[in-house]
Order: structure tokens, then sequence, then C-alpha cells
């Protein structure tokens, strides 16, 4: 993994790559450098077999406060770039997350605003702190939910709530989200960065290939019926039966010890 990105923080602790969005002067703001180097450093650790579960997080006191609205303002009025051609570097990223065959983890503290908040429903499973601050803040300027989010917050949190947060745009604490379902756990913040790594490194021990094809079968199955869901299940268990995952689970209980997964 190259580790000399100008926006990010690189750190990989056995399976687990932790990536760091670094710009806490602007709440770690997506600029153009920092929205190229996130995709591929989520690219390149899709592909990369050492690497078993992948954080996103951020620097200082913020996950992320949506675009850089100096450089959206400076692109608005030079008429550079239509916003939709623009969203289709964003969108990279969410099928980079989406598709990475191993699980992808948000880890938010302080605000998570606009796109920012939305490239964390994106992710696998999202951890908070109790200081987290959700806002699908779009509508405060007149925008409507991008990044994924018109898809990932209605499924997450029903109609009801993803309307109400795209429309009112108002903060969702830590805490709520997780009442919600917004988030999978919310902690003291004191015990946050913990809490993380040992989610993450327990995910990282994991057996990676049925990881991969977990997330296919729930992903299809929001978009599918129930007997092509059916019929899907059928051939993602054909293929976890085949890996050296499966056999070493039934051989460890059998055993009565514990599983040593090597992601394969
Ligand atoms: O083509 C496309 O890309 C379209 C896509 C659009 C996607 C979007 O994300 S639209 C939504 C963009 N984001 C926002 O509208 C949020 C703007 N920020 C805020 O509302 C507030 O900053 C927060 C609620 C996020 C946090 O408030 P607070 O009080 O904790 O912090 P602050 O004092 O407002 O911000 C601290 C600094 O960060 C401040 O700079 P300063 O005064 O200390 O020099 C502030 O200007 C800067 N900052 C915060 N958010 C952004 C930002 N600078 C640039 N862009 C930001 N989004």
């Amino acid at each position: 993994m190259r580790t000399d990105y100008q926006c990010l923080l690189i750190e990989q602790d056995g399976g687990v790559l932790t990536v760091t969005m670094n710009r806490p002067e602007k709440l770690n703001a997506f600029n153009d450098t920092m929205l190229e180097e996130l995709t591929e450093a989520v690219e390149t650790a899709a592909q990369d077999e050492t690497v078993r579960c992948i954080v996103i997080t951020g620097a200082g006191r913020a996950f992320g406060s949506g675009q850089d609205l100096t450089s959206f303002a400076a692109r608005t009025e030079a008429h550079t770039m239509k916003v939709s051609e623009h969203l289709t570097n964003y969108h990279r990223l969410v099928f980079a997350i989406r598709n990475a065959p191993k699980p992808v983890i948000a880890a938010i503290q302080g605000v998570a605003a606009g796109i920012s908040c939305n490239i964390a429903l994106a992710c696998d499973m999202r951890i908070a702190a109790d200081n987290a601050r959700f806002i699908e803040a779009f509508a405060r300027i007149g925008l409507v939910p991008d990044g994924g989010g018109g898809f990932f917050l209605p499924r997450l949190v029903g109609m009801g709530r993803a309307m109400e947060m795209s429309m009112l745009a108002d903060e969702v604490s830590g805490p709520e989200a997780e009442r919600i379902g917004l988030v999978n756990k919310c902690v003291p913040l004191a015990e946050f960065e913990s809490t993380t790594k040992a989610f993450a490194q327990r995910l990282a021990k994991g057996p990676t290939r049925t990881y991969a094809l977990i997330k296919e079968l729930i992903y299809k199955s929001v978009e599918s019926d129930l007997p092509t869901t059916l019929r899907l299940e059928g051939e993602l268990q054909d293929k976890a039966f085949e890996t050296v995952d499966h056999r070493e689970g039934v051989t460890a209980f059998l055993q009565k010890r514990p599983t040593q997964y090597t992601g394969h």
C-alpha cells in the first residue's frame, strides 16, 4: 500500500487498514485530491490480500464536513463542470466500498455532514462516538442528498426518517443514530478508538472470502425478490463450501478449539 498521500494517513495493523481523511482544519471536507486519494486507497486495499478489513475515519474533531464548499463555489462560478459529472467521482468511491471483497467500516467521531455522511452510509458497518453528529446538510444549501444518500438512508432508517433527515437537515446525535439503526454501535468517546480497533481486528480475523459472499448476498437481496435471492443464496453457499475457512470452521468446532481463519 502507498502511504505518501497528501490528504490521507494510512496505517496497517495486522489485517486492518485504517485510512484517515486528513484535512482537519476544514473538518476533513472533500477536495478533489482527497476524493481521488481515498478512492485509490480503497480500490488498492480491496485487491490487497494482506488487508482483511478497511476502516475509514477522520483526523481531528470530525469525520468529515462534506464537499469543500470553497472549491465548490469556485467551480460553480467558473461553470467548469456539471455537478452530475463531478458526482461520478464520488460514485466511483461508493462502488469501491460496496464492491470491496472484505468488510469496510466507517468510524465516526464529531460531525459527518453532507457527502461525508453518505460515504459513511456506503460502508458495510458504522461505529460512532457519542459526540458524533450526522447531518444530511444538503437541503441547508438547497441540494438533494448525493453520494448514494437517497439509496442508503431509507434502507437504513426507513422512509419517514430518511425524509425528515433529508428535508430538515437537523443533526442526529451518535446515541440517536444507534437507536434508529443509522450506526451499528455508539460508544463513549473515550472508548471509541479501542472499540473500533477490537471490532475491526475481529473482522480481519474472520473468514474473509465468506464475508465477500455475505456482502454480495445482502446487497443484492435488497434490490431483488425472494426467488432470485434464494437462487443466489445457493450459488454463494456452493462457493462458501469450497473455502479453506469453511473447512477450518467445521474442524475447529469438532476439535473444540478456536478457529484460525486465513481468509481463504
Ligand atoms: O459536485 C459536488 O461535489 C456536489 C456535492 C455536494 C455534496 C455536499 O457534501 S453538499 C454539503 C456540503 N457541506 C456542508 O454544507 C456543511 C458545511 N459546514 C457546516 O455546516 C459546519 O461547518 C458543520 C456543521 C459541518 C460543523 O460546524 P462547526 O460549528 O462544528 O464547525 P465550523 O466552525 O463551522 O467549521 C470549522 C472550520 O471548517 C471553519 O473554518 P474556519 O472558520 O475555522 O477557517 C469552516 O469554514 C470549515 N468548514 C466546515 N465545513 C466546510 C468547511 N470548509 C469548507 N467546506 C466545508 N464543507
